[in-house]
């Protein structure tokens, strides 16, 4: 558990208050801290900092918008399957203001956004879900007689930071799929400027609640990738951590839903499933804590690639996936690269054949040596640049 200590000192100061507060033990709190730090991808011993943090904070206030969407990112929170989640959630932020959650209405709806956006001038919070319309003016989403558009504008003007959660704010979302005739757009787009994205329909609560720990705990919010999400969380395709993935490698694969090799829990590639192609840590976190396997291929459904714009309510459901990072042999690292040998698929497996281990070699391989986002995201940047500079010559 890291820092025996400085949880020791927590333990004997301060955790007596969260557990009143809380109503659970110690241990179930530590170990919920521990949990945050591990999906924050944080050295051994952090979760005494994030405990910290948690305990000490003031608990940040949050105002909630919902636009187009179904309030199913609402849902996966509060709905959460673990007994105490949605409650450490509303004691880690202070939740001044969320249309399905809070008691008043109207006009006193509206005084109780205005009084929390003035009582935390540059220090709340906003968290948006769901999409802006912008079409004919916005006129397809409107609160209050305020359009999405104006409501966002305004709220953000005065904020700390700015979190889209789920997909519709991430990047447009199910609102958005063609032909998007309200013009559905994401909180950057309508913004003009980048801010932090929890894409998923809906997202996994401690991809939320990490992030926002997070802030508590460093005073900023986590490191993103060029689409706004934070690296703890998307980093890696799904594809590599999947449980499924021996069966893939093996070329076992379910043809039809309900037949053998669907019933015998095979690879579910060629049903459409986007794992190869889309970032997010579905498959070593699940969902609601319900267990081990509660995830959409864990439950017998090929991902749709909800987190990634593109993929997610644009591509048909059966199309199979583009392979990102698995496609032997071009894309394993080179072995002697200063010899200028690259180590092809063939020639590892040859190796390891001769030493009786291919299989394994060959399982090794295509787990651990794709591109990483990492990777992706340099390449890019490469070519971006390599396209400026020839477009200057
Ligand atoms: Fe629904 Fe949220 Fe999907 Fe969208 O989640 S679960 S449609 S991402 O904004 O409410
Ligand atoms: Fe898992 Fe889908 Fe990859 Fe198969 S294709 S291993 S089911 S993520
Ligand atoms: Fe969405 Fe695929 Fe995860 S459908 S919830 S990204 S497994």
């Amino acid at each position: 558990m890291g820092n025996l200590n400085e949880i020791f000192d927590l333990g004997r100061k301060t955790l007596s208050d969260v557990e009143r507060r809380l109503d659970m033990s110690r241990r179930d709190y530590l170990q919920f801290c521990a949990t945050l730090a591990v999906t924050m991808g944080l050295p051994a011993g952090s979760e005494a900092a994030v405990a910290k943090a948690i305990e000490s904070a003031k608990r940040p206030s949050v105002i909630w918008l919902h636009f187009q969407e179904c309030t199913g990112c609402s849902e996966s929170l509060l709905r959460a399957e673990h007994p105490t989640l949605e409650k450490l959630i509303l004691d880690v932020i202070s939740l001044d203001y969320h249309e399905t959650l809070m008691a008043a209405a109207g006009h006193q709806a509206e005084a109780a956004r205005k009084d929390a956006m003035k009582a935390n001038k540059g220090k709340y919070i906003l968290v948006v879900e769901g999409a802006i319309p912008v079409k004919d003016n916005g006129i397809f989403c409107k609160i209050g007689g305020h359009t999405a558009i104006d409501l966002l504008k305004e709220c953000a003007a005065d904020a700390a930071a700015v979190i889209a959660i789920g997909s519709c704010a991430s990047w447009g979302g199910m609102p958005s799929t063609g032909p998007n005739p309200t013009g559905a757009s994401s909180v950057a787009e309508v913004l003009g400027k980048p801010v932090v994205t929890i894409p998923g329909c809906p997202p996994n609560p401690y991809n939320f609640l990490a992030t926002v720990v997070h802030f508590l705990t460093f005073g900023k919010l986590p490191e993103v990738d060029k689409l706004g999400r934070p690296k703890f969380a998307y980093s890696r395709l799904i594809h590599e951590n999947c449980e499924r993935r021996a069966h893939f490698d093996a070329g076992r694969f379910a043809m039809e839903f309900g037949d053998a090799g669907h019933r015998q829990g095979y690879c579910l590639y060629k049903l459409g499933c986007k794992g190869p192609e889309t970032y997010a840590n579905c498959s070593t976190l699940g969902f609601g804590d319900a267990g081990e396997n509660n995830w959409p291929v864990g439950c017998g459904h090929p991902c749709i690639g909800c987190t990634e714009k593109g993929v997610g309510f644009t591509k048909p459901i059966h199309q199979v996936a583009k392979m990102l990072n698995v496609a032997p042999p071009l894309q394993y690292a080179r072995i002697v690269e200063e010899q200028g040998k690259g180590a092809s698929f063939a020639a590892a497996a040859a190796l390891a054949a001769l030493a009786g281990a291919a299989a394994g070699a060959a399982v090794m391989l295509t787990r651990n040596l794709g591109l990483s986002h990492a990777a992706q995201e340099a390449q890019a940047a490469k070519a971006d640049g390599q396209a400026k500079d020839e477009a200057k010559v």
